[in-house]
C-alpha cells in the first residue's frame, strides 16, 4: 500500500522537527510556511514546498497544521489571502485533518462542525514535549475526535510522538492541553518565586534545587527549567509569548464555564510583565526576570 501524502502547514520551532520525523518514517510530505525559507532544510531532505497554504491542503490525504494561535489558524483555514489563506476549502472530501496548534476548545469545535459538513475527519491534536520531544519524535499527543479517525491517523502520529491519548470528542484535546500548560506555567512561576526568595536572602539557588529535586516538590519540568533559570540562558524552547497566550486561553475557558482560576490569573500577570519588558523572543523560564529587574 502506498503511504498517504501528508501536508504540513506551520514550520516553526515545533513544526520543522515534526516534519523531519515524518520524512524519516517515509511519508510523502508537502510543506508550506508563511516564511518560505523555514522550509529549506525540509526541501533538502525530500519534502515538496507548496506555493500556498491552499495548494498544500489540496494535496493532502492527511493535513497537519501547527501555527501560533487562534487568529493564525483562522487565517490559514479561512483567510482570504491568496498565499496564506483558504486551506480549509481546498481539502479533499475524505481527507483527515489534525490541528496540533494550541487553540481554544471552541475553535476546535468550530473546525469539527465545518469538517463534518464536508466529509472531512477532524482531530484536535495538540502536543506537549517541547522542541526536545519534537526532535526525538517523543511528543505526547492529546486527541479529541472519533476513535476510528484516530486509528486511521495513528501511523502518522506515531512517527512524531511516543504517547497518544484519546481524551474524548473534539475539543477534549485542547481542554486537557490548556490544563497541562496551566500546570507547567504555574510550576515554573512557583519555582521562580521560591528562587527569588532564596537568592534574595543571599543563598545560592543551587541549594534550593538540590533539596527540591530530592523531595516531594520534585518536578520533571524543573529538571529542565531550573538549570536554565540558574544560568539565565533563555533561548526559546517554548516561547514565553506562547505560554502567555495559553494562560489567556485557559482563563477564557474558565470564564466561559464559570470556573475561577485565581492562581492562573496571578501567574499571567507575572508572565505579562516579562513579555512587556523584553524585546527578544525568550523561553517561558524567563518569567524569573520578573524578580531580576
Ligand atoms: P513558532 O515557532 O512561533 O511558530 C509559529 C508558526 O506559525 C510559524 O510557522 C509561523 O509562520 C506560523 N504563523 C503565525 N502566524 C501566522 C499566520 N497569520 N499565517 C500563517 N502562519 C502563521 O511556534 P511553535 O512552533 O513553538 O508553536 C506552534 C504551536 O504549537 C503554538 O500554538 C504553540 O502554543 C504550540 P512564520 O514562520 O512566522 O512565517
Amino acid at each position: 500500500v502506498p503511504q498517504p501524502t501528508v501536508s504540513f502547514i506551520g514550520l516553526g520551532l515545533m513544526g520543522r522537527p515534526m516534519c523531519h520525523n515524518l520524512l524519516k518514517a517515509g511519508f510523502p510530505l508537502v510543506v508550506w510556511n508563511r516564511t518560505a525559507s523555514r522550509a529549506d532544510s525540509l526541501v533538502s531532505a525530500g519534502a515538496r514546498l507548496a506555493a500556498s497554504a491552499k495548494e498544500a491542503a489540496a494535496a493532502a490525504d492527511i493535513l497537519i497544521t501547527i501555527v501560533s494561535d487562534p487568529p493564525a489558524l483562522e487565517e490559514v483555514l479561512w483567510g482570504s489571502n491568496a498565499n496564506s489563506g483558504g486551506a480549509f476549502a481546498s481539502l479533499k472530501k475524505g481527507a483527515t485533518y489534525m490541528d496540533s496548534s494550541t487553540v481554544s476548545p471552541a475553535l476546535a469545535r468550530k473546525i469539527a462542525q465545518a469538517s463534518a459538513a464536508r466529509g472531512i475527519r477532524f482531530l484536535d491534536a495538540p502536543v506537549t514535549g517541547g522542541t526536545w520531544g519534537a526532535e526525538k519524535g517523543e511528543l505526547l499527543f492529546m486527541i479529541g475526535g472519533e476513535a476510528a479517525d484516530l486509528e486511521a491517523a495513528r501511523p502518522v502520529l506515531s512517527a512524531m510522538g511516543k504517547k497518544i491519548f484519546h481524551l474524548g470528542p473534539n475539543g477534549a484535546g485542547q481542554t486537557i492541553k490548556l490544563a497541562m500548560n496551566l500546570l507547567l506555567a504555574l510550576e515554573v512561576d512557583a519555582f521562580a518565586e521560591a528562587l527569588a526568595l532564596v537568592t534574595g536572602a543571599g543563598f545560592a539557588g543551587e541549594k534550593l534545587t538540590e533539596v527540591m529535586q530530592a523531595s516531594m516538590a520534585r518536578s520533571g519540568v524543573l529538571d529542565v527549567k531550573a538549570p536554565v533559570m540558574l544560568k539565565g540562558d533563555y533561548t526559546p524552547s517554548f516561547p514565553l509569548r506562547l505560554m502567555h497566550k495559553d494562560l489567556s486561553l485557559a482563563l477564557d475557558l474558565g470564564n466561559q464555564i464559570g470556573v475561577p482560576l485565581p492562581a492562573t490569573a496571578a501567574a499571567r500577570e507575572t508572565y505579562s510583565s516579562v513579555k512587556g519588558s523584553s524585546k527578544e523572543d525568550l523561553d517561558y523560564a524567563a518569567v524569573f526576570k520578573f524578580w531580576k529587574k
